[in-house]
């Protein structure tokens, strides 16, 4: 019986380190409050993502996308985009997708403000 408990143990070790990812940091922060433009936005994962199926998208009030290609770094935990033209004061929404090495597909959205 214990055997059997530890070779369970191995075989849901792995799955688990793998695991749902959840966001550790996003730059700007949900409603945080700009004096300018950020040059790009930046969101941190607690594992790696699957560069396929995740990105980020920013769009001004209008509804238009400001955002170029995602960038994927530091073992893909970290995706980026840059802010492209000019950009006005005003509420920008990120929307951002993710699915993690397990296969879980998230996906969310946030605002920050340019005053
Ligand atoms: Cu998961």
């Amino acid at each position: 019986m214990k055997r059997l408990t530890f070779i369970a143990l191995i075989l849901i070790i792995p799955v688990f380190v793998y695991a749902h990812i959840y966001i550790i940091e996003t730059a700007p922060s949900e409603g945080e409050l700009l004096k300018k433009a950020p040059e790009k936005v930046r969101i941190t994962f607690v594992g790696s993502v699957e560069p396929v199926f995740s990105k980020i998208e920013v769009f001004d009030r209008n509804g238009k996308k400001i955002s170029g290609k995602t960038r994927y770094l530091e073992d893909n935990t970290v995706i980026e985009v840059d802010l492209k033209g000019d950009i006005p004061p005003g509420i920008y929404t990120v929307k951002w997708k993710c699915m993690s090495l397990d296969g879980h597909k998230q996906a969310g959205e946030y605002t920050f403000r340019i005053e």
